[in-house]
C-alpha cells in the first residue's frame, strides 16, 4: 500500500475506495481492456486467476467454476478461504477490504506467492463492481462466512452462516448489463479454452468446468475436467496432435533460474509453419518480448554450434538465418515473473530485460542435453534447417516479386479487382468473393463508392501444406496481398507484415452458405492466420452471411438464414409460401445480394477474432492438415455452423 494512503485516516480511506469503485464502473474499460464479449469473459479470469495464485502457492489443488442456470459463474476452491477477521484500519472484514477496494487483493498476505498482474491481476473488487450482485462464500476454520454486494457494494457485515469441515472460497457473481450492454452471455467454448490452457501451465492443478444453463439428452449437465500432470510438454502433444512430429520426444525443461521460474517446451513437425506460444504469468503475450528474444537466442545459438560441429553445413552455399531455425518449430514459453512490464500495443510484450538471459540459458541447456543424448533426432533437425534455409532463398525471390507489383507496379492492381472510388481506407471494404459469377453479380449490386470486389477462383491455396515459397507464387494469393496493399517482410524480420497502406478496413469473406463454401472460407480464414495474424487482431476481417432461404407470396417476400427463420416468415405470410432454398450466391440477382448481404444497414457480418492464439491454431491444423478423423469428428460436433471465430 502506498505510503500516502497510509496516512489518510479511516474515513478517507473508505471514501477513496468508493472512488475507486465508482471509477471502475465509470470507466470499466482502463480496468478489463472492453466492455464487449472480451471484456466479460475477463471477469472470470480474474476471479479464477485468484484461485490459481492460491494453488501456486501451495495450498490448494482443485478449482470449480461454473456457469450457473440464471447465467451467473461460481468459481470455488479449496484454498485457505479468504480471510475475514477485523481489518484493523479499515474497521471492516479482510473479505470486505478485498471485494470493495481497488488494488486491495492479496497485499496483506506478502508472503504468498503473487505473480499475477499486468492484464489481470486488476483485483476480484473490480469483478465485484461490474456485476450487479456477488456473493462471497469463505469456508475456514470450521465455519461458513458469507457477504453479498450490489454493483460493489456490500450488502451487509460478513455473517456465519453455518459450520463445515470444508476449507477454501467461493464466489458468483452475475455482470451487470448496464456495463456490458452488447451481451453477458458467458460462451462455453472461450472459458472452455481458457481452463484447459490453465491447467497447462499450472500442472498439478485440477480445474472442473461446468455448464448448468442446459442439460443433455442423459439429463447431464455439459462439463470437462482439465488436470495436466505434465504441463507444457503435454499441452505441446495437446497442440501439435494433428501434425505429425518429426523427432522422437517433446523436448522439455521446468526450472527455476536465479529469481525467474522458467518452463520451456518444443517439438519440431512436418509443416513449414512456426509456432511459438509465450506466457508471461499465465497470460498469453501475443506481441512477444523478453523472454522470447531469450527463447529465439538459446536455440539458435545451440542449435548453429551443434550443426557447425557436425560438420553438416561444410558444402552449404546458404546462409542460415534466425528463421530457418524454427521452420516446423511448435514451442511454449512461460515465464513467472514478480513485477512484469508490458508494453506494445495490446500490452502484450514483455519489456523485463532481466528475463532474456535466463531463458536463453535454460533453452540452452536443455536443447543441448537433448542433441547429445538423441543424436538421430539432432541430424533430423539440422537437415530440416537446412531445407528451410533453401526454401527461404527460394520464397525471398518469389516475394520480391509480389512486392515489386505492389510498391512500384503503379497501376499494379490485380486486374481482377473491381475496386471503389472512395480513397480513404477507413471507408473503404472489399468483399473476397468465392467463383467470377458471383464476384460479377456482386460488383453490380455493391455501392461502388466504398464497396470493392476481388472475385477468387474456386480453391485457394492451402497454406498450412505448402512451403512458403510456394504460397507466394500463388497467383489468387498474390492478387489479395496487391489488392489490399499489405507486404511482408522488412529489414529485420522476414516475415514481418506491414498494413500501413491497407486500402481497405473492412476485408469481407463472401462464400456459398455450404459445405464448399464455408470449406473455402476456411482456407481464406487460414491464409490471414497464418500471413496476415494482425489483419484479424486488429479486426479488419469479416465474414459474410448470405441467407439460406427466400420466402414469397404475393407481394411479400422475406428471407431466412436458418430453418426456424425460415417457417416462422411462411406463417407470417399465413402458409404454403414459396420457399426458394439458395444454393449458393450465384442463384441471387444483384439486388438481392445488396439487400440482404452487402447493404450495411441491413446485412450482418461476423468479425472474425481470436480469444486463443493456441487453439486457434489448433483448429486450423486440425481442419486443414493430412489428418481426416479429427477433421470429421469437428466438423460433425460443429455441423450447424462451425465457430471459426475460436
Ligand atoms: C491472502 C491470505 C489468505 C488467503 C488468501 C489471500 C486467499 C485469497 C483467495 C482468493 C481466491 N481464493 C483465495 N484463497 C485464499 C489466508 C492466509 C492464511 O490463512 O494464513
Amino acid at each position: 500500500m502506498s505510503e500516502e494512503i497510509k496516512k489518510n485516516n479511516y474515513s478517507a480511506d473508505s471514501i477513496q475506495a468508493l472512488e475507486g469503485m465508482e471509477h471502475v464502473r465509470m470507466r470499466p474499460s482502463m480496468y478489463i481492456g472492453d466492455v464487449g464479449v472480451r471484456g466479460l469473459h475477463h471477469l472470470v479470469y480474474e476471479v479464477v486467476d485468484n484461485s490459481i495464485d492460491e494453488a501456486m502457492g501451495g495450498h490448494c489443488d482443485t478449482i470449480g467454476v461454473a456457469i450457473n442456470e440464471d447465467g451467473s459463474v461460481t468459481v470455488e476452491d479449496n484454498g485457505r478461504g479468504i480471510p475475514v477477521d477485523l481489518h484493523k484500519k479499515e474497521g471492516v472484514s479482510a473479505l470486505e477490504v478485498v471485494m470493495t477496494k481497488i488494488g486491495a487483493g492479496g497485499k496483506f498476505d506478502k508472503d504468498s506467492y503473487k505473480v499475477s498482474g499486468g492484464l489481470h491481476g486488476v483485483g476480484v473488487s473490480v469483478v465485484n463492481a461490474l456485476s450487479v450482485h456477488m456473493k462471497s462464500t469463505v469456508f475456514r476454520d470450521g465455519k461458513i462466512y458469507e457477504q453479498e454486494y450490489e454493483r460493489g457494494k456490500s450488502m451487509y457485515p460478513v455473517k456465519q452462516i453455518g459450520e463445515t469441515d470444508k476449507r477454501g472460497t467461493r464466489q458468483t457473481f452475475y455482470p451487470d448489463d448496464t456495463i456490458f450492454t452488447q451481451t453477458i452471455e458467458f460462451s462455453y467454448d472461450t472459458l472452455s479454452a481458457r481452463m484447459r490452457e490453465l491447467s497447462f501451465l499450472n500442472k498439478g492443478i485440477t480445474i472442473t468446468f461446468t455448464d448448468k444453463r442446459e442439460v443433455d439428452e442423459k439429463g447431464e449437465f455439459k462439463s470437462e475436467v482439465f488436470h495436466s500432470d505434465e504441463g507444457l510438454k503435454e499441452y505441446i502433444r495437446y497442440l501439435d496432435g494433428n501434425r505429425e512430429p518429426i523427432i522422437s520426444h517433446v523436448i522439455s525443461m521446468d526450472h527455476e533460474k536465479g529469481e525467474i521460474p522458467v518452463e520451456v517446451a518444443l517439438i519440431y513437425n512436418t509443416s513449414y509453419t512456426e509456432n511459438i506460444f509465450s506466457y508471461v504469468n499465465n497470460i498469453n503475450t501475443h506481441e512477444g518480448g523478453t523472454h522470447l528474444q531469450g527463447f529465439r537466442s538459446g536455440l539458435t545459438r545451440t542449435l548453429k554450434k551443434y550443426a557447425d560441429a557436425s560438420g553438416m553445413l561444410d558444402k552449404l552455399k546458404f546462409e542460415i538465418a534466425g528463421d530457418d531455425f524454427r521452420e516446423g518449430l511448435t514451442a511454449i514459453i512461460s515465464v513467472k515473473v514478480a513485477e512484469p512490464q508490458f508494453e506494445g500495443q495490446t500490452k502484450t510484450k514483455l519489456g523485463n530485460r532481466e528475463v532474456v538471459s535466463p531463458v536463453s540459458q535454460a533453452v540452452g541447456e536443455m536443447l543441448e542435453n537433448y542433441l547429445e543424448e538423441n543424436p538421430n533426432d539432432a541430424r533430423i533437425i539440422i537437415q530440416k534447417v537446412i531445407l528451410a534455409a533453401q526454401a527461404r532463398h527460394a520464397a525471398k525471390k518469389a516475394r520480391e516479386m509480389v512486392q515489386r507489383k505492389t510498391v512500384m507496379g503503379g497501376g499494379g492492381l490485380p486486374g481482377k479487382l473491381s475496386d471503389c472510388s472512395e480513397q480513404d481506407p477507413a471507408r473503404c471494404e472489399v468483399y473476397l468473393v468465392e467463383g467470377d459469377s458471383a464476384g460479377g453479380t456482386a460488383k453490380q449490386g455493391r455501392d461502388r463508392n466504398f464497396q470493392a470486389i476481388l472475385p477468387l477462383r474456386g480453391k485457394i491455396l492451402n497454406v498450412e501444406k505448402a512451403m512458403h515459397h510456394k504460397v507466394f507464387e500463388n497467383e489468387e494469393i498474390r492478387n489479395i496481398f496487391t489488392a489490399l496493399g499489405v507486404t511482408v517482410g522488412t529489414a529485420e524480420d522476414s516475415k514481418a507484415l506491414n498494413l500501413e497502406k491497407l486500402r481497405y478496413h473492412k476485408v469481407i469473406i463472401m462464400c456459398d452458405a455450404d459445405v464448399d463454401g464455408s470449406h473455402i472460407s476456411t482456407l481464406i480464414l487460414t491464409f490471414f492466420f497464418r500471413f496476415m495474424k494482425e489483419l484479424i487482431e486488429e479486426g479488419h476481417v469479416y465474414i459474410a452471411a448470405p441467407p439460406l432461404y427466400l420466402v414469397k407470396k404475393g407481394n411479400k417476400k422475406e428471407y431466412a438464414w436458418n430453418d426456424v427463420q425460415r417457417d416462422q416468415a411462411n406463417e407470417r405470410m399465413g402458409g404454403s409460401a414459396a420457399i426458394q432454398r439458395y444454393k449458393g450466391l450465384g442463384e441471387m440477382n444483384a439486388e438481392q445480394l445488396w439487400e440482404t448481404t452487402m447493404d450495411p444497414s441491413f446485412r450482418t457480418l461476423r468479425q472474425v477474432t481470436i480469444d486463443s492464439l493456441a487453439e486457434a491454431d489448433r483448429v486450423f491444423s486440425m481442419l486443414m492438415g493430412d489428418e481426416v478423423p479429427p477433421r470429421r469428428e469437428f466438423i460433425e460436433k460443429n455441423a450447424v455452423y462451425a465457430n471459426i471465430d475460436a
